[in-house]
């Protein structure tokens, strides 16, 4: 498709054009072209997917060995970019006896920190806590690199992941144009983020919402795509966080590969993950193979499945990992589609609408689409045809399936998408966990999410295949330490870990309340503007500490700490108290002083 959109572009010279350009209007067969410059709503048919023919030659799914070469050479660009980025931010946190100009230019390439920012699952309360830390972290927001702020540290980054209600943040920043969590909250300007009224009740509040995703989601059954309620969900949700006019019916997440500002290295990459449900399978356990979908591709480096294939024929009917006739699907990874799979477990939500009107419009939902569902299966998102079909089938549990099943990435307790950042082949240095998981009655976080990563790691033979993770105590030593209200640094022993060491520095930066009390409940779906915006701002004090100097220098020491190993250079004093006062030290308190 990009071929010939370019063709159009050049032949009728209207390159400049910025809106979308109908070449058809009847209402059967309507494709809209979007000129190249503005890439993003790319599926030839809407939320349709259709047949074309492949791309290029060969699309085929890979075994997980390495990272793709699209990624290996995006990163060469990134790298460039990050060097300065990672200057001035480090001047600017201004650690004494660390001259950061001097420490990156005398070093390899190989000193600069790689670093990933990952955003939990939580509902619209993870997404508004977790839009505070990004736009703390992000150098264009207003006095964010001002003594105790940490903006650049975004600019700095290589990944950043989401899950869940942290995937609807990711998403939403990407699909516009990778603009600013405070250009975003100007719901008059941007048109999305507007959480008065809820996914439940539509924009415009009115029944024609229901018609649009009805008519929407038809369109991909009528094509000959099953469909699941996460097809209604996702279609809901990118009203809110794509474009609120239509929905963005067009956008795909593979189209971010191919923005200009991504293709140049001027952004992090952006993950979301999401869980596979074996046939059969009712529970989501901690050895459930965990799948991503990055700009290029989507897959999991588990060693059940151990493959990826191309983002943008998504839908294509594979076989063993490849296409026989030519016949390719564009436009199924939809990006609402693919953040309804990371957050499905919200689809009930939907379940819940009473109004008889609009149930009737809905009616796929309530009874065909439920009639093979048992209860405990209304979290399913349907990819099929299943691209992994008979691929890797010795160890890939839906090898025979026709269909591949994903649910809500949160589902097996790992709330804080760290799957994709501690994947060797990508040599991180420092995640950033932003904790919005309400484990607690009361629903702060506890911890739970790290213990989950730290047992789904420390079973190396099996699902985890050597990945490391530091050691982290139990929920009781989170609470009875204060671990789970104020950040705290794991792994800064890099050896102590799951796997095969060293481990990533893990920053835990946990939900809680400086500015507002954040603890709203997951499933809280409307907002007025008052309370998102405090939600927002106190996400910004979450993460920078209330602005505190203390705070900001250590986060600067957490950020070198694996790069000043790695070039054998001694640890400034400054960096020595911060690891003191912020590393976990090993202890474990069994006083249960639950909050
Ligand atoms: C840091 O190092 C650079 C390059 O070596 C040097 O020009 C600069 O003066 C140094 N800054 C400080 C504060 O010492
Ligand atoms: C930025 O800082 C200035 C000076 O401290 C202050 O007056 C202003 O309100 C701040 N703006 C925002 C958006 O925080
Ligand atoms: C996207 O953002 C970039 C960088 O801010 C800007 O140069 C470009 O014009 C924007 N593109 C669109 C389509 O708004
Ligand atoms: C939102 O979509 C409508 C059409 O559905 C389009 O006219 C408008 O430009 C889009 N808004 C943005 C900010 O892209
Ligand atoms: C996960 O564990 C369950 C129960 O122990 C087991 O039945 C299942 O086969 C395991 N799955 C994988 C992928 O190892
Ligand atoms: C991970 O699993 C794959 C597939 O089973 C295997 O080939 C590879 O060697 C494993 N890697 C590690 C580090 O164990
Ligand atoms: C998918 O491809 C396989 C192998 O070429 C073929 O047997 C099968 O019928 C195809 N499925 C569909 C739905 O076209
Ligand atoms: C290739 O297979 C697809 C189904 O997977 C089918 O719709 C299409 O007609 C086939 N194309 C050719 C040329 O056989
Ligand atoms: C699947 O493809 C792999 C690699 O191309 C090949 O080694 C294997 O024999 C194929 N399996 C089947 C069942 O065709
Ligand atoms: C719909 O009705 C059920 C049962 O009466 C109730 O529990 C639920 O809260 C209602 N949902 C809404 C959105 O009002
Ligand atoms: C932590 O949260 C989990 C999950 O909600 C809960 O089962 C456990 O009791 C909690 N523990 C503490 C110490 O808060
Ligand atoms: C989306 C994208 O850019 N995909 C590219 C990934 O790399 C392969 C091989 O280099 C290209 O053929 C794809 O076009």
């Amino acid at each position: 498709m990009l071929n010939l959109k370019t063709s159009f572009c050049l032949l009728l010279l209207i390159c400049l054009y910025p809106g979308p350009l109908l070449l058809f209007t009847s209402t059967a067969d309507a494709f809209t072209f979007y000129p190249q410059r503005k890439a993003l709503p790319d599926a030839p048919k809407g939320y349709t997917p259709v047949k074309v023919q492949c791309p290029f030659a060969n699309p085929n799914v890979r075994e997980a060995s390495g990272l793709s070469q699209n990624e290996t050479k995006w990163l060469q660009k990134r790298q460039g970019k990050r060097l300065k980025e990672m200057q001035a931010l480090l001047t600017r946190l201004n650690i004494s006896d660390f001259n950061a100009t001097k420490y990156f230019n005398d070093s390899q390439h190989s000193s600069l920190p790689n670093i990933g920012i990952a955003f939990s699952g939580g509902g619209y309360r993870a997404l508004l806590n977790g839009a505070g830390a990004l736009a703390a972290f992000d150098k264009r927001t207003k006095n964010s690199t001002m003594p105790g702020h940490l903006g650049g540290l975004l600019q700095s980054a290589t990944y950043v992941s989401g899950l869940s209600g942290g995937s609807w943040l990711v998403g939403s920043i990407y699909t516009n144009n990778f603009t600013t969590v405070t250009a975003l909250l100007n719901s008059n300007v941007s048109g999305v983020w507007d959480f008065n009224q809820s996914v439940l009740q539509g924009p415009t509040g009115d029944t024609d919402y229901f018609r649009q995703l009805r008519n929407s989601v038809d369109g991909k059954e009528e094509a000959g795509f099953p469909i699941s309620i996460t097809d209604y969900w996702g279609r809901g949700l990118s009203y809110q966080l794509v474009n609120a006019t239509e929905g963005g019916p067009a956008y795909t997440w593979s189209s971010i590969a191919s923005t200009h500002d991504f293709v140049n290295g001027n952004m992090p990459m952006p993950i979301i993950i999401a869980l596979e449900r074996a046939p059969g399978e009712e529970n989501i356990d901690l050895n459930s193979t965990v799948y991503e979908f990055n700009p290029w591709e989507m897959g999991t480096w588990d060693p059940t499945t151990y493959g990826f294939m191309p983002l943008d024929v998504l839908g294509s009917n594979f076989t063993n990992g490849t296409i026989t006739n030519g016949t390719c699907v564009s436009g199924f990874d939809n990006v609402g589609f693919l953040m309804g799979t990371s957050s499905s477990l919200f689809n009930q939500a939907l379940l819940q609408i009473n109004n008889t009107d609009i149930r009737d419009i809905l009616k796929d939902i309530t009874t065909s689409l439920l009639q093979n569902l048992n209860e405990s299966s209304n979290d399913v998102s349907v990819y099929e045809p299943n691209p992994f079909f008979a691929f890797n089938a010795a160890s890939n549990q839906n090898a025979e399936a026709q269909a591949l099943i994903l649910v809500d990435g949160g589902e097996d307790l790992q709330n804080i998408p760290f799957y994709p950042l501690l994947q060797a082949n990508r040599k991180l240095d420092a995640i950033f966990a932003i904790d919005s998981s309400a484990d607690t009655p009361t629903r702060w976080p506890n911890g739970t999410s790290m213990v989950a990563t730290f047992q789904r790691n420390s079973n190396s033979s099996q699902i985890a295949n050597g990945t490391a993770f530091p050691s982290v105590p139990d929920q009781d030593t989170f609470v009875a330490l204060g671990m789970n209200r104020q950040p705290t640094f794991f792994g800064c022993d890099s050896m102590n870990s799951t796997g095969n060491p060293p481990a990533p520095l893990i920053i835990y930066v946990p939900n809680s309340p400086y500015t507002y009390n954040s603890n709203v409940s997951t499933f809280t779906l409307e907002f007025n503007d008052t309370e998102r915006d405090a939600l927002v701002l106190n996400g910004y004090n979450v993460a920078t500490m209330a602005n505190s100097t203390q705070w900001s220098v250590c986060v600067g020491c957490a950020i070198i700490s694996r790069s000043l190993q790695r070039t054998n250079t001694s640890v400034p004093k400054t960096c020595a108290d911060c690891f003191r006062h912020y590393c976990w030290n090993g202890t474990i308190s069994s006083t249960t002083s639950k909050v």
